[in-house]
């Protein structure tokens, strides 16, 4: 029954604005017209709205907001992110679930989104709280021909795509805290996590897991962050649609990473230092083994972050957190 539904709603959203007949329907999933009338019934309750006009067929008028494969591929305009896509109503964690499929040989650009994390993972082992359908957690599977080295430019990448969306999109002046915050009035409204699988020289694949506060109101924000978290919904005053967030950001993401991959990371390097967050001013550098006051002087053309100390001298980092 189910797939018959999706294979109904694969049919419909192919034709796109064009009618597609009752027959062929009943043809293609081999059911009968009065069938193909009552699935119709059941995806108007659903939330679809559908035209049925006799001498024409049927065709989708619009789209129910809550996600699915179906909602998420309808009006993306994509060439290869998210031409494959899992949705889970529930999961432990979509970065979990992306491994399995890249292990498995999922494609570049297979995208995992889920409206509910029970176990959402930020780095070092850090947890992430994922709010039942106020937030996106998505990940995205990338197989780039790049060095593993360059992979955590692919982070920086990420950030700048997501500050782009909200800025353009939802007229909210994010800024970016090194390496992979988004902040909103120095509230964290993304996180980004980016982990690899890779052989000396060669990437097998890279998954990035991006979360994104859209629907929360304050008391959706659990105690322990609620000082320094935010969403979209607190900070603009409305509710966001999470489909065509996930749709514009795909979009974004999908340019930059091919002008990327083109042309190198100067241009990233150039867009990311103009949301970069206290660059020019002094901040806390924290490595594994350091804690000290520094200048940020802004990211290298690698990707790395550069700083200079109190006693004049400057330095590259490749891991290390900031505070202000
Ligand atoms: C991150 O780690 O910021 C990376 C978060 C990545 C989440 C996505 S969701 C889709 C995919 N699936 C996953 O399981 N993960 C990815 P980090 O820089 O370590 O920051 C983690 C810290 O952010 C926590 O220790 C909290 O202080 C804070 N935090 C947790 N949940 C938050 C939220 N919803 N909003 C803002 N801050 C949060």
């Amino acid at each position: 029954m189910e797939s018959t539904r999706n294979k109904l709603i694969q049919l419909l959203a192919d034709s796109s604005e064009k009618y597609i007949s009752g027959q062929l329907l009943s043809d293609e999933l081999q059911i009968s017209r009065s069938a193909i009338w009552k699935h119709m019934k059941e995806l108007e309750k659903d939330g679809y709205q559908i035209e049925g006009k006799s001498n024409k067929g049927y065709r989708i008028i619009s789209y129910p907001d809550k996600l699915s494969e179906n909602t998420i591929r309808w009006g993306l305009e994509t060439n290869w992110i998210g031409k494959s896509i899992i949705h889970k109503e529930s999961t432990t964690s979509t970065q979990h679930i992306a491994h399995d499929e890249a292990r498995n040989g999922a494609a570049h650009g297979t995208i995992i989104i889920a409206d509910e994390q029970t176990n959402g993972k930020g780095r070092m082992n850090r947890s992430w709280f994922s709010t039942k359908g106020k937030g996106m957690w998505l990940s995205i599977i990338l197989r780039p021909k790049i060095s593993p080295l360059q992979a955590p430019q692919l982070t920086l990448l990420t950030a700048t795509v997501l500050a782009d969306v909200l800025h353009s999109y939802c007229n909210v002046q994010p800024l970016i805290k090194w390496p992979n915050d988004i902040l909103l009035h120095d509230k964290k409204i993304v996180g980004i996590l980016t982990e690899m699988q890779a052989e000396q020289d060669i990437i097998n694949y890279i998954v990035i897991g991006i979360g994104l506060n859209v629907n929360q109101s304050k008391d959706d924000l659990p105690e322990e962050i609620s000082h320094r978290a935010t969403s979209l919904l607190i900070e603009t005053e409305k509710e966001h649609s999470i489909k065509a967030l996930i749709q514009e950001i795909l979009t974004t993401f999908e340019k930059s990473y091919d002008q990327y991959i083109k042309n190198g990371f100067p241009e990233i390097k150039q867009k990311w230092e103009s949301y970069g967050f206290k660059i020019g001013e002094e901040i806390t550098i924290k490595t594994l083994k350091d804690h000290f006051r520094a200048i940020f002087l802004g990211i290298e053309e690698d990707g790395a972050l550069r700083i200079k100390r109190m006693d004049g001298s400057i330095e590259k980092l490749y891991s290390a957190e900031i505070d202000w």
